[in-house]
């Protein structure tokens, strides 16, 4: 029997090809020079889509696939998929749920002590030789015992509130109701008053139209000269130009992120700030998460042609 064909919008570790190719036969739409000849060649063949959360799968790509029937994504945030052309043919989407979590969770909280504490100057400060030419390095701020709001508590968020209790911070949380399990967290319904009791505000929310650009002026300002913006969700939460003023202009101290508008490629204005710390969207990027997010990618498109329930179906 011939294999099931998939379309492979990105690459994936040599672990997870591996087991894909020996499966299915997959097409390899990231290495096609031009891509809409690519999808018309092999539109006839293909009944599945393995993505990943940043690539998605677009409208055109989705109408492109008459015989489509699912798609499979490798990450947590489905925002890059048009769900509403997949609803429109029935096609399922599935991601890769709480295995990446505390990973997440584990980048955001080192992002932050990392940019708090200096971390990044103070390595190169002994690199370079200033240690022992100029003495110790400026002195930083604390983090501990700090006020910390969290944007969105999800699992991710959750998790993110989980770590910094042990910092004996004063965590509070916005989302659309409060939160069973938040325990003592204070829950404030509007982020620019969540961002003006914070030192240190963490973006953890599902990038959808409702949460497009929340992080907006005005919580920039609230949360102020000395508060510490920290995005591990997607840039799309945030407005990037107000983001860029308000660092340029120290009307907010700093930011850590792990997402950018554009990326991979990102807007020049980041790399002359030196209150900022930038991270290449690796959150979930340890081995572990990564062979664990694999397993599930194939997981669900074997189900489905196995005719099995999937596992993770986001439709
Ligand atoms: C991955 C992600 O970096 O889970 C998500 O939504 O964005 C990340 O875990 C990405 O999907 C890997 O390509």
């Amino acid at each position: 029997m011939s294999k099931i064909e998939i379309l492979q919008v990105g690459p994936y570790p040599a672990w997870d090809e591996e087991r894909l190719n020996a499966h299915f036969t997959m097409h390899r739409y990231f290495e096609a020079a031009d891509k809409a000849a690519f999808l018309a060649a092999h539109a006839a063949g293909i009944r599945g889509i393995a993505t990943r959360g940043e690539l998605g799968a677009s409208r055109a790509m989705i109408e492109a696939l008459p015989h489509l029937e699912v798609i499979s994504v490798y990450g947590v945030g489905y925002d890059a998929v048009d769900l509403q052309a997949a609803r429109e043919r029935g096609i399922r989407v599935t991601n890769t749920p709480d295995v990446l979590t505390k990973d997440v969770a584990d980048l955001g909280v080192a992002m932050m002590l990392t940019l708090a504490r200096g971390m990044i100057g103070a390595e190169r400060w002994v690199r370079s030789g200033d240690w022992a030419a100029k003495g110790g390095y400026p002195l930083q701020s604390q983090a501990h015992g700090k006020r910390v709001g969290i944007l969105g508590l999800g699992r991710i968020g959750f998790e993110v509130g989980r770590r910094l209790a042990g910092f004996d911070m004063d965590i509070a949380y916005s989302s659309r109701t409060p939160k069973e399990g938040a325990g003592n967290w204070t829950y404030v319904a509007d982020p620019v008053a969540l961002a003006a009791r914070s030192d240190f505000l963490f973006v953890t929310l599902a990038s959808t139209a409702e949460t497009r650009h929340i992080v907006d002026r005005e919580v920039l300002r609230a949360l102020s000269p000395s508060g510490m913006l920290i995005n591990i969700s997607r840039a799309a939460t945030i407005d990037e130009e107000a983001l860029l003023d308000a660092l340029e202009n120290k009307t907010l101290g700093s930011a850590a992120l792990d997402v950018f508008e554009g990326e991979p490629k990102l807007n020049p204005r980041f790399l002359a700030l030196d209150n900022v710390l930038l991270q290449p969207h690796h959150a979930s990027g340890t081995v572990e998460t990564r062979k664990a997010m694999g397993a599930l990618v194939f997981d669900n498109l074997s189900a489905h042609f196995d005719g099995r329930p999937l596992p993770t179906p986001v439709l």
